[in-house]
């Protein structure tokens, strides 16, 4: 068989490579290999890894994405209840006794429904971590509850084994996060319902919101309300708004 006449195309990459790839997506593009690179959709030759903002972000870093790596552990002595931020999809005061949280699939379709008492039957874990906060400052703090893991295996059995995010909401839908699967199985992802020991008070997302210190605060979600598991990355209050989707750490 002949060859293809892909000389002209060989030289084109040569020497654009090094035009394109800069700063950090060098490094991280090195560590996946340019062949990896050049295998992603392309537009006018330019790999769609490299071209698609924010998309570009979650694309590569849920591909270096370590699953065993974990984020540092702090002495309890470190820990302090955080700063209080972000009120979005939490101002109104919530009726505890009729909280419930609702499970649903890719299709839309119902799962399940959960009491506090539901999560809290699964395995206790609690982990003394940094808080990071996207705005600049961080904070360590001892968070307790189930892993998503456990919770997820609840509902394995009903799921496809394509899911790849987990969408968040608030009751009132106000606040809303993706998380990539990886991040959701992960043995520091929480369902938390404790600080300090102490049931979660409002502010802080009573009763159950998510901690994970492998993500920035913005994808922490107090008052969680709905759990959706998808096949697509779904919504995301922050990312719809130029913050980086993936905000990993
Ligand atoms: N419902 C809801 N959850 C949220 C937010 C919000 O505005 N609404 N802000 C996020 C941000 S930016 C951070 S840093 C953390 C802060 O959590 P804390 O108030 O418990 O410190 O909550 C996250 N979860
Ligand atoms: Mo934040």
């Amino acid at each position: 068989m002949a060859e293809q006449p892909e000389l002209s195309q060989a030289d084109y990459r040569r020497r654009s490579r090094r035009s394109l790839l800069t700063g950090g997506a060098a490094a991280a593009a090195g560590l996946l290999g340019w062949r990896w690179v050049q295998t992603q959709p392309a537009d006018n030759r330019i790999p769609g890894v490299l071209r698609n903002g924010h998309e570009f972000n979650e694309n590569l870093w849920s591909a270096l994405f370590r699953e065993n790596h974990q984020a540092a552990s702090f002495p309890r002595s470190d820990a302090s209840i955080l700063r209080v931020n972000g009120r979005i999809g939490i101002r109104e005061e919530i009726d505890l006794a009729n909280w419930q949280l609702d499970v649903i699939g890719p299709e839309g379709n119902n799962l399940g429904q959960h009491t506090l008492a539901d999560i809290q039957a699964l395995p206790f874990h609690d982990m003394t971590i940094e808080h990071k906060c996207i705005e600049g400052w961080s904070q360590v703090t001892t968070w307790g509850g189930a892993r998503f893991s456990d919770f997820l295996g609840l509902y394995q059995d009903q799921l496809p084994d394509n899911i790849s995010h987990v969408q968040l909401d608030t009751p009132d839908g106000d606040y809303y996060v993706s998380v990539d699967i990886a991040t959701m199985r992960h043995n520091q992802t929480l369902l938390a319902y404790q600080m300090l020991d102490q049931p979660l008070d409002d502010a802080h997302g009573a009763p159950l919101r998510l901690a994970t210190p492998i993500k920035y605060g913005i994808k922490q979600i107090k008052r969680i309300g709905r759990i959706q598991f998808l096949q697509t990355r779904g919504a995301d209050y922050w990312g719809e708004r130029g913050y980086d989707w993936y905000a990993g750490l």
